[in-house]
């Protein structure tokens, strides 16, 4: 066993030394919790990577990626020259792993804090489908996760680790490689916390070992599989760079330097010298490690052999189950009677919101919904209402009760839907949109379609004041529409819609996009519904002419949401004055970009008059009106007072629209 930990510490070493770039340290010192965790731990099919019972191991210091590629080599997933190819243009072993579940990544890795928290995601997904479906494999799934010093400084940790102790997630086993190093300095010098302590008043089950000890690490392991009721944390005293040496061949663990520079030429040869291998030839598996993995490879035949029986067993007395558990994890859209859904004249979108999630808490059986503390006011109760919350011991429910904690739950939901088989919807505050936009972030990287709710869209918040008004968040959130993703679609749907029968229609295209995350843009004030006869289907085109409009207009109103309807009060008084008026509402340019040229030109043709009314930054319409059209938004911070005071006061009305479209003539 000593000898494969060696053998990744070699290759870990040599990756960083030809790309004269990367982590060594932090690699060399996990070695050995991940040689005991693949060669004995893991279970799953290495012939069918995607099978929806396997374990599954989230890594959360992406830094670390030669400890993960250099097993996942030993392990048949890499070979020695793609291992030669570290962080260079093309190659499969990038910078930082990057989620590919065929290659045993899990997760796409790197912000630290997040990885851990996918973990703890991943872990209530299995529950919940253990719950509902009743298949064993989920019930006996373990969720692995490897956490470094970095990871637990990270203020996301608090809310992983809060979580999965409340809920008891015994199917969680983290690693934390405690090696009292970080990037710029040791730990010590920026925290005196008692990590287990601080665990363990979580609810945590603590181990503490030298987590460079094999025997150590597998005990640890028996124990925390053996747990019935928390979940564990294993803090496993590692050595930074163990098996390092400097030029002058004296030590060099323990050590900063290592952390993120190639050890270098001298301090290499001696390094790999040291642990037993050839500096001109170090990328090589020894032959004993190689026994080590094929003995595992038929271990996991076995093992795999008997899972499948006992699926099988289960899929003849369950066979709609099972033909179901196969669709959700193919990521199929759910059957969805969309027009049996009435919504109410006049409400909020938030409401219709809430008119929609209740369709769905009965009508689509694998979905989680989740609120940071806020169910009653994002009006995610409306789903909450035909379920209950999941509780410590009890995953019947399909809601989850983040807590306050918008990075955590956003992350959660991404490791829930990395898990597979669900579908993951979240709400907060959209100004509280900032305190996920890293998750965000990783779930359009990874392409992953949570669907992120996000209400109180704008000043409209009113007493709350400046604090709660969301104003720069919108133009932020849509430049993800404007990013593409590596399949090179745009890596995020963001909608915002303009009453409560758009907001169906955006609920369903959040649904139908499967590939992406999509954010849900919320009001929290009543909304006029669109004139009679509007074609509300056509909000899948991103924008769309209401109706109403004139032909041959003079002038194009644009804008998104509540605006909309403003821009319809202020038509009616223009039209007055003889003006024709045309209407857009633009819930997602993102999307109305991805339509044909001729489309896009039908309802904004170019050189036409256009003005746009928004409640946030006026650069969030500057793609729909061009810079030779006039656009009417916020310019400073909200204000604290009754919404439809500041509607009057900050312009958001039809005879402010009338005042500043006359103006363009
Ligand atoms: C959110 C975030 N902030 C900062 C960084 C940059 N960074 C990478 S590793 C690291 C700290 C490394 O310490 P540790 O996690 O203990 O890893 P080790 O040095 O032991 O390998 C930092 C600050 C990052 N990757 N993610
Ligand atoms: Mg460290």
């Amino acid at each position: 066993m000593n000898h494969a930990a060696d053998n990744i510490r070699i290759l870990a070493a040599s990756m960083v030394e030809k790309a004269k770039s990367g982590h060594p340290g932090g690699a060399m010192g996990g070695a050995d919790f991940i040689n005991v965790l693949y060669s004995e731990f893991l279970e799953y099919d290495p012939e069918n990577p995607s099978w929806e019972g396997r374990d599954r191991f989230f890594l959360d210091p992406g830094h670390m990626a030669p400890m993960l590629y250099s097993e996942l080599a030993l392990i048949g997933k890499f070979t020695m020259d793609e291992l030669k190819d570290l962080r260079q243009w093309g190659s499969p072993t990038t910078g930082h792993p990057e989620l590919n579940v065929t290659r045993g990544i899990e997760n796409t890795s790197g912000p630290l804090g997040q990885g851990h928290a996918y973990a703890v995601g991943a872990a209530i997904a299995a529950k919940f489908l253990a719950a509902r479906t009743g298949n064993p494999v989920f019930e006996k799934e373990t969720i692995y996760t490897y956490i470094s010093d970095g990871g637990v400084e990270e203020e996301i940790s608090q809310g992983a680790g809060r979580i999965a102790g409340f809920l008891g997630l015994n199917n969680l086993i983290m690693f934390y490689d405690s090696n009292d190093i970080q990037l710029s300095t040791e730990c010590n010098a920026v925290t005196a916390e008692n990590t287990a302590m601080k665990y363990e008043a979580w609810g945590w089950n603590v181990l503490e070992i030298n987590g460079n000890d094999c025997e150590e690490i597998r005990e640890a392991l028996t124990t925390a599989k053996a747990e019935k009721k928390r979940p564990t944390l294993i803090i496993g005293k590692c050595i930074m760079g163990k098996g390092a040496r400097k030029e002058d061949n004296s030590s060099y663990e323990r050590n900063c330097k290592t952390h993120g520079a190639p050890l270098g030429g001298d301090a290499y040869k001696n390094t790999i010298v040291n642990l037993g291998a050839d500096p001109e030839n170090p990328f090589v598996i020894f032959d004993d490690v190689k026994e080590l993995y094929a003995k595992r490879a038929h271990e996991l035949k076995d093992i795999m052999a008997t899972k499948y029986a006992e699926e099988e067993t289960w899929a003849k007395s369950n066979p709609d189950k099972a033909v179901k558990i196969k669709s959700w994890f193919a990521g199929k859209t759910p059957d969805i009677d969309w027009k049996s859904i009435e919504q109410k004249e006049g409400n909020a979108t938030r409401n219709a919101s809430a008119t929609v999630l209740g369709a769905l808490a009965e009508q689509v059986e694998n979905m989680i919904c989740a609120s940071a503390d806020l169910s009653n006011s994002d009006k995610t109760d409306g789903f909450l209402k035909k379920t209950h919350a999941f509780a410590n011991g009890d995953f019947s429910g399909a809601f989850f009760q983040a807590g306050v904690a918008e990075l955590t739950m956003a992350c959660c939901c991404i490791g829930m839907a990395l898990h597979g088989g669900v579908i993951v919807a979240c709400g907060t505050f959209f100004v509280f949109s900032d305190y996920m936009k890293p998750a965000v972030r990783m779930a359009a990287l990874m392409e992953v379609p949570v669907k992120f709710i996000w209400t109180h869209d704008a000043f409209r918040v009113g007493e709350d004041g400046p604090t709660h008004e969301p104003v720069e968040q919108e133009a932020q959130i849509r430049l993800m529409e404007r990013l593409k993703n590596h399949s090179g679609k745009n890596s995020m749907l963001v909608l915002r819609p303009a009453d409560a029968d758009e907001t169906t229609e955006a609920w369903k295209l959040a649904i139908e996009n499967t590939s992406s995350p999509t954010g849900l843009i919320f009001s929290r004030q009543n909304i006029t519904k669109l004139p009679a006869g509007n074609d509300y289907s056509q909000t899948a085109k991103g924008a769309y002419i209401v109706a109403g409009s004139d032909e041959k207009p003079d002038v194009i109103l644009v804008a998104s949401g509540s605006e909309v309807s403003t821009l319809v009060a202020g038509a009616e008084l223009l039209r007055k004055d003889g003006l024709k008026i045309r209407i857009v509402s633009a819930p997602s340019e993102g999307l109305f970009r991805t339509q044909s040229k001729e489309y896009q030109e039908s309802i904004i043709p170019s050189g036409s008059k256009i003005f746009g009314m928004t409640a946030g930054l006026p650069v969030t319409l500057l793609g729909l009106v061009g810079t030779n059209g006039k656009i009417f938004g916020m310019e400073s911070f909200g204000f604290s007072a009754p919404y439809k005071v500041l509607d009057e006061k900050l312009g958001f009305n039809g005879e402010n629209v009338y005042n500043q479209v006359k103006a363009m003539f």
